[in-house]
């Protein structure tokens, strides 16, 4: 049985500058790239829209333009390159696809069951939106999910939102342990 990191959306556009932003979201490097040496596979998703996703407020969805595929927004923050990945999965390719878990209308559980993944310690950005769907599907589809609290950010849109997804994922059936805790093994 092996052990997964999955990291999701660690992109230019989640990080300081980018075109939705979330504060901290480049401070997750170091954590990610220790477990990354650590675990059996290392797997990543992106973000990665068409130009006229529904999420979009250009098409009257509620995010700002981002993560338009093949643009540098959409590209892995640096700190990516450090890392090996055994596949990238790209989510909210189609126009109408909510692409917030990385397990949606994706090969994500296919590639995760094929290299005899058990557990899977999930980590990126954002806490409250795509890293909270895919921590869920990732416990419905039988995995043992752990949380990673210091290699996550969150959104915010309100107040609040990054402690309420932590406790749905826990609701879920995942558990939360920091990146010290599991690279002590004891978690
Ligand atoms: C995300 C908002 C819109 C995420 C993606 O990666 O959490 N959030 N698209
Ligand atoms: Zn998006």
């Amino acid at each position: 049985m092996a052990r997964a990191l999955l990291i999701i959306d660690f992109q230019n556009d989640f990080t300081p500058g980018g075109a939705l932003a979330v504060a901290g979201g480049d401070q997750i490097a170091e954590p990610i790239k220790r477990l990354a040496d650590r675990v059996d596979v290392v797997v990543a998703t992106r973000d990665w829209h068409p130009p006229d996703h529904a999420s979009f407020e250009t098409e009257g969805g509620p995010w700002p333009v981002h993560c338009v595929r093949d643009t540098p927004g959409a590209q892995f923050h640096p700190a990516m390159d450090e890392i090996a990945l055994e596949a990238v999965v790209d989510v909210g390719r189609a126009r109408d696809d909510e692409g917030y878990s990385g397990f949606e209308n994706s090969d994500l559980a296919r590639i995760m069951r094929d290299r005899d993944v058990s557990e899977v310690y999930v980590c990126g950005l954002a806490t409250d939106y795509c890293v909270r769907a895919s921590a869920i599907d990732a416990c419905s589809e039988g995995f043992e999910v752990t949380v990673v609290s210091d290699a996550i950010r969150a959104v915010e849109v309100s107040e609040g939102d990054g402690d309420r997804a932590i406790e749905e994922m826990r609701a879920a059936g995942a558990s939360v342990a920091d990146s010290a805790e599991l690279l002590a093994g004891t978690r």
